[in-house]
């Protein structure tokens, strides 16, 4: 059986139809053909050195910011990654984190279970999620879908990305000017070099102390230590945040603040999405040892099919 490592965790289901195909392993070597990654190794060109043999990579995961794909694609080495399997999961993930900021669930759940209801009376009254103007940073396959399920909540959809998109949202050129007339800025775009601390300190202060930032993209894409000084002074109103620059830290001073959602990048995590997302990616590592070709490679790498 030809040789395979595994690079973090799988499924037991994944587990079970690799090893039928492969013999796996847990640390590189020059027998090694295909490489099955979880969202949070890296794969670098050091690592590609001490697989001389390697055609495939199969990640679990639409991002692949942490695989040097230019690098696999210079070499011939095919890497997949899991599109629209979890665009709804995602979007699902960035309107909870929404609604959690906008209507204070966590406030009020701490509210209630402190026994304050019956001694203090009625929590204090909290923001609609209705009629809002959502600035969607990253108008892609998961943007687009958070504008879809927004719509019963009638909001005016602003949206920027480097290139306007075929959609009837309003295109936005100017990312600072977007921040300034949104009031909620949603941040789904790929994470890598080319987002590193987009949403800057002026971004920030452009969504301004009555805005809210939800990031559901990657860590990087926001610089975390201006956000945080934001949200602490008040320049920035709140924040819901899926993702962080060095998971899974979480600077700890998020943790004292009441104008913050922390979740641990679980945007895509349900059964079923992960389910799904598992069975692509075996799919396509199956796939790629019977017929070498896969469904769904990563774009530096589709000319390899
Ligand atoms: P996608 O379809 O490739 O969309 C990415 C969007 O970002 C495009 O509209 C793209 O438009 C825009 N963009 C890329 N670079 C940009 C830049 N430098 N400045 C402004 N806009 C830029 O990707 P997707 O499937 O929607 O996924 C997006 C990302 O979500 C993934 O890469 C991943 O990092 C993250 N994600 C997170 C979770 C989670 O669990 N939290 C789950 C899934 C995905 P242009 O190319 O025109 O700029
Ligand atoms: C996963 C993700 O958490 O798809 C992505 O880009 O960030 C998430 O869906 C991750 O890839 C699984 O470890």
């Amino acid at each position: 059986m030809p040789d395979l490592l595994q690079i973090g965790p799988a499924t037991d289901e994944m587990l079970a139809r690799l090893s039928a195909a492969f013999t796996l392993y847990d640390a590189p070597s020059a027998d090694i053909t295909h490489v099955y990654i979880n969202g949070h190794g890296t794969v670098d060109a050091g690592l590609l050195d001490q697989l001389p043999n390697l055609q495939m990579i199969g990640s679990y995961g639409v991002g692949y910011d942490h695989i040097d794909a230019a690098a696999c694609a210079e070499r011939g080495i095919v890497v997949t990654h899991t599109p629209e399997v979890l665009n709804a999961e995602v979007a699902t993930t960035a309107i909870m984190l929404m609604m959690a900021c906008y209507r204070e669930l966590l406030r009020d759940d701490a509210y209630v279970r402190a026994g304050r209801w019956a001694k203090e009376g009625n929590a204090p009254l909290t923001r609609s999620c209705d009629n809002q103007t959502v600035g969607i940073l990253g108008m892609g396959r998961i943007g687009q879908e958070i504008a879809r399920k927004l719509a019963p909540f009638h909001p005016h959809i602003l949206y920027h990305s480097r290139s306007p998109k075929d959609v009837a949202y309003e295109y936005c050129a100017d990312l600072i000017e977007m921040a300034a007339r949104a009031d909620v800025l949603m941040v789904i775009t790929p994470g890598g070099a080319s987002t590193h601390h987009l949403v800057n300190a002026d971004v920030l202060k452009a969504v301004g102390p009555k805005g809210t930032v939800i990031n559901v993209a990657r860590g990087s894409v926001i610089d975390e230590s201006a956000m945080v000084a934001a949200l602490q002074n008040g320049d920035l109103g709140w924040a819901g945040l899926d993702v962080f620059e060095d998971e899974p830290n979480v600077p700890e001073s998020l943790f004292e603040l009441n104008n913050v959602v922390l979740l641990p990048h679980v945007g895509s995590g349900t059964l079923e999405t992960r389910a799904a997302m598992g069975s692509l990616t075996v799919d396509n590592i199956l796939q790629h040892l019977e017929h070498k070709t896969t469904k769904t490679p990563v774009p530096e790498c589709q000319h390899l099919m």
